[in-house]
């Protein structure tokens, strides 16, 4: 998990129920595919953070396991095919 992400939990950034889920992605080409990325979460409700790197190929999220599952943020970070997390 991302530095950032470890520290915003210390200053209880994030409500204490709240989730991760860490995984690798593959098929960003540059910092505009982890901006469109993080974009997809904008409008998604539970999502507290969506954290994505392009050069680490990785992306942190936040989320309020009672609204959404892990499943459900992988299909989104998937939806239309141009990545694909690495399970
Ligand atoms: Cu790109």
């Amino acid at each position: 998990m991302f530095d950032k992400i470890k520290k915003a939990f210390r200053k209880k950034k994030y409500p204490d129920h709240a989730a991760t889920l860490s995984v690798g992605i593959e098929g960003m080409s540059c910092d505009h595919c982890a901006m469109n990325i993080r974009n997809r979460f904008e409008s998604v409700s539970g999502v507290y953070e969506a954290y994505v790197r392009y050069p680490e190929g990785q992306g942190t999220f936040v989320y309020d396991p009672d609204q959404l599952t892990c499943e459900q943020i992988i299909a989104i970070i998937e939806e239309g095919g141009s990545y694909k997390v690495k399970r």
